[in-house]
């Protein structure tokens, strides 16, 4: 059924010369990826997302964490970007300029077209050595994981043997500079900042809204629940990002 937008909103889009898009677990949901909300199952149902996304558990036991990264990395490859992906990768080719950041660590906004995509917090896709920092290759037949998932010995580094990690951001580590200093910038320089399916509960990430709105840029937020943004956002738009966003986009 047709979803009727405040004619402001699409005003706005239809007017934006610059548009930063923000995403977050939400935006993937549909593609069958489960958000850091979502409870866990199989051997990481004891835990909870943020407990395995530190480096103190790194640390304690590398087998659970790589295990718990592969069972992601597998389950990213095993799905297909949605109907939101492939919006925002559309509205790149539409709008003037857009720039794209992502707090998700799956690759899916790149195989939906996104031409240059930001990740705030990293990628399952680039390991690299713990110890040296060196990038590390992955088997390109991705092994299977069995649905539970399983503790797995991370590889060792061939330069210096150190133990490989996962190319995210972790709690308490932080963001790459460049990469967090253009979101900034892109966001007080913006017309529009649209944020997708995030809770907006980490920092300093969340910060972004807020920056945006007081820069002036108006801000819509596509996500079915309320979330920690609400309140800096011009417009909340509920629902889902494959619902809402293709209808959104399609408007402009
Ligand atoms: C750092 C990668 C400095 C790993 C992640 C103030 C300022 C600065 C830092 C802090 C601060 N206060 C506290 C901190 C520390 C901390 C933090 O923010 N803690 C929180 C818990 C309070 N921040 C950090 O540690 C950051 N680093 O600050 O460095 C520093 C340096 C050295 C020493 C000390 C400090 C690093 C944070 C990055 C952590 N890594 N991910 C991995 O993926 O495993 S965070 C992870 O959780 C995600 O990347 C994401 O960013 C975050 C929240 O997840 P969301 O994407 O929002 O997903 P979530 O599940 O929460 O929500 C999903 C949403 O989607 C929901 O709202 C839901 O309603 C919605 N949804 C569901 N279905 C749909 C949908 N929406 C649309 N459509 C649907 N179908
Ligand atoms: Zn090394």
């Amino acid at each position: 059924m047709a979803i009727d937008f405040d004619p402001d909103l699409i005003g706005a889009l239809r007017k934006a010369r610059k548009i930063t898009v923000l995403t977050g677990a939400g935006v993937s949901a549909e593609s069958g990826i489960p958000t850091f909300r979502d409870a866990l199952t199989g051997l990481w149902q004891n835990f909870d997302a943020a407990a395995l996304a530190t480096p103190d558990a790194f640390r304690r036991d590398p087998a659970l964490v790589w295990g718990w990264y592969e069972w992601r990395r597998m389950r990213a490859l095993a799905a297909q970007p949605n109907a939101a992906h492939v919006a925002i990768a559309r509205l790149a080719g539409r709008a003037g300029h857009l720039n794209l950041f992502t707090q998700n660590v799956d690759d899916l906004h790149e195989r939906a077209g996104s031409p240059d995509v930001r990740h705030l917090h990293g990628s399952l896709h680039h390991p690299r050595c713990s110890g040296c920092a060196r990038p590390f290759s992955l088997p390109a037949a991705a092994p299977v994981e069995p649905e539970g998932g399983r503790r797995l010995a991370p590889p060792s580094c061939p330069a210096c043997g150190g133990a490989v990690r996962p190319g995210v951001v972790w709690f308490n580590e932080s963001l790459p500079e460049d990469i967090l200093a253009q979101a900034f910038a892109s966001c007080t320089s913006s017309d529009l900042l649209i944020v997708v399916g995030t809770s907006g509960t980490v920092y300093p990430v969340a910060q972004l809204p807020d920056v945006a709105r007081r820069a002036g840029c108006p801000v819509v937020q596509v996500n079915p629940a309320a979330s920690e943004l609400d309140r800096a956002c011009t417009w909340n738009l509920r629902g889902s990002a494959a619902h809402i966003l293709p209808a959104l986009i399609g408007r402009a």
